[in-house]
């Protein structure tokens, strides 16, 4: 029998699933939430948010505590470890775990008598991790642009502009508040390559999926890139792993997991990846015309890219694809838990919010929010502040559907540089299955969404690239599509269509939906005369 394991890392959880490959199937499938399982870490969704919500951090401890948690539920459940063929997994991108010199030691000397959590905790030069929602980098970013030559050089050298969560402006800020920490620091690593070391027992590469969300790896050549290791701190490089390409084996796993859980000293690894790369491969995105929403604690639009080719006006990013080829990707902080702000504020659960959206209708009667809760990547907001037109806080039917549609116009607009619009676009991430919010997506988009069964697709993906990658050594090359087919039941997958009496309704809303991003963020012109037009046209017959 082969097994495959795919674990994920993400923002407020650990998951993973296991597939027999002959059969097809998944065996087993588990998250552990961090805040519910491991209270004593103190996190609210998995994060250390500062007063101002610009720094957030997590704590690199509790994801091992988390790894330990879920091989115990492995044990428990009498799963065939031993005849695992190979694991990897992925975790949430951008997060950078700063580790002293004992750490590659201690990894090498693992003690099966003791928990990993109590011999890795001596080997951090930094205790808590910068992650991916944290904005508190703006001026390193300014920094490392300029020195890069600007906006456009730096898109074509690292295929994004500088974004605050992106690791190099966080390496950069640590080098420059905590000289005496950095100085101490043997090695920098992402959150996946962190977690990949672990299984490993030594410093595991980076892929080069992963890496391209670091602003410091040419996208181009998929190496280190000189000019942008230069620009954030001396001795970079000697502190980073190497790169390598995604499906390359890196290794068997350590004796500690052999001789603790009884996985077999003969399982592979291959490097972890970031959650959206993985997420691609789990959602079946390995050819073109497709594009994917994923609706977690980040909401993210991406697509498979044939081809390198950069978006220069510097909101998307190119991050490489398990494949070997790139994806294109935007991001949008205010996901799940702006959604769950607005639940929360009108003591509402799921069904009640979905049962709202169901009956409103599409326009909302020209209601319009800016959802700003967090302060936001796409567009660039610092500031979180929730701008509402024609409502306000304390209506509960118009605020559930306005951030709704709002995350979806938005994400409509600032798609559009990925590549021709999608014929299909897929459903995954925890809020997939409420097929109200999808429904709107599929109106605003114009196009059917599919949905699936699987929604953690970033662990799904990590499996079968673990599959893809253990068969191709041994010289039988599945073909993608055929493999990830395999484990999707696409037949049992439900189709939203969009409905064609919304079309136009949506197409100007879209266009007023810009013009109020414009004004708020750029002191563009008052929309309110379009809105007002807006709300004759399609509500006062
Ligand atoms: C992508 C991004 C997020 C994290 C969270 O660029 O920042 O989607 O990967 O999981």
């Amino acid at each position: 029998m082969d097994y495959f394991l795919g674990l994920d890392c993400s923002t407020q959880g650990f998951s993973g699933i296991l597939i027999d490959f002959q059969e097809k199937e998944t065996v087993f499938s588990h998250s552990i939430n961090f805040d519910i399982s491991l209270p004593q870490y103190g996190t609210q969704h998995g994060v250390y948010i500062s007063n101002d919500g610009k720094v957030v951090h997590s704590n690199p401890l509790m994801w091992i505590e988390a790894l330990e948690l879920l091989f115990a539920t492995f044990l428990q459940e009498d799963l065939p470890l031993n005849e695992i063929k190979l694991i990897t997994g992925s975790g949430q991108q951008h997060g950078t775990v700063y580790l002293n010199k004992s750490f590659e030691p201690t990894l090498k000397n693992l003690n099966k008598e003791k928990t990993l959590v109590s011999q890795i905790k001596g080997t951090f030069s930094r205790e808590t991790s910068p992650v991916w929602m944290d904005s508190s980098t703006t001026k390193e970013c300014e920094e490392i642009r300029n020195q890069l030559g600007g906006l456009k050089s730096t898109i074509q050298i690292t295929g994004s502009n500088t974004f605050e969560r992106f690791s190099g402006p966080q390496i950069r800020k640590f080098y420059k508040d905590n000289y005496d920490k950095y100085a101490q620091t043997s090695i920098i690593h992402l959150v996946s390559s962190f977690l990949s070391s672990i299984l490993l027992g030594k410093n595991s590469p980076i892929d080069h999926a992963d890496g391209a969300g670091m602003n410091l790896m040419n996208i181009k050549t998929k190496e280190w890139d000189d000019g942008a290791l230069d620009s954030i701190a001396p001795d970079l490089k000697k502190k980073l792993p190497p790169l390598t390409s995604p499906l390359s084996i890196i290794g068997k796993i350590a004796p500690f997991f052999v001789d603790r859980y009884g996985f077999s000293s003969e399982t592979l690894l291959i490097p972890w990846s970031g959650d959206n790369p993985s997420s691609l491969i789990g959602v079946g995105l390995t050819e073109k015309g497709k594009a994917a929403i994923s609706l977690g604690t980040s909401d993210t639009y991406f697509t498979y890219l044939k081809d390198l080719f950069v978006d220069l006006s510097g909101e998307g990013h190119v991050f490489g694809a398990p494949t070997g080829d790139y994806m294109g990707l935007i991001c949008y902080k205010n996901g799940s838990l702006a959604r769950e702000q607005v639940k929360d504020s009108f003591n509402l659960n799921w069904i009640s919010f979905s049962n709202i959206l169901a009956k409103t209708p599409p326009g909302n009667y020209g209601k319009i929010m800016l959802p700003y809760f967090y302060p936001e990547i796409v567009p660039l907001v610092s500031k979180p502040k929730v701008h509402r037109f024609g409502f306000d806080d304390k209506d509960l039917e118009g605020n559930v559907r306005a951030v709704i549609e709002a995350q979806f116009l938005s994400m409509k607009i600032h798609s559009e540089w990925i590549q021709e619009p999608p014929d299909e676009i897929y459903a995954t991430g925890g809020a997939s299955t409420n097929v109200e919010m999808l429904k709107i997506a599929a109106n605003i988009f114009n196009t059917k969404i599919r949905k699936f069964e699987v929604t953690n697709s970033a662990a799904l993906g990590a499996a079968l690239r673990s599959a893809k990658s253990y068969y191709n050594s041994r010289n039988q090359n599945f073909d993608w599509t055929e493999l990830v087919e395999n484990f999707l039941n696409i037949e049992e997958s439900i189709i939203i269509h969009p409905n064609k009496k919304y079309e136009i309704l949506y197409k100007d809303m879209l266009k007023i939906y810009q013009k109020y991003e414009n004004y708020i963020l750029r002191n563009g012109e008052d929309p309110e005369l379009s809105r007002q037009f807006f709300i004759k046209k399609y509500f006062k017959n």
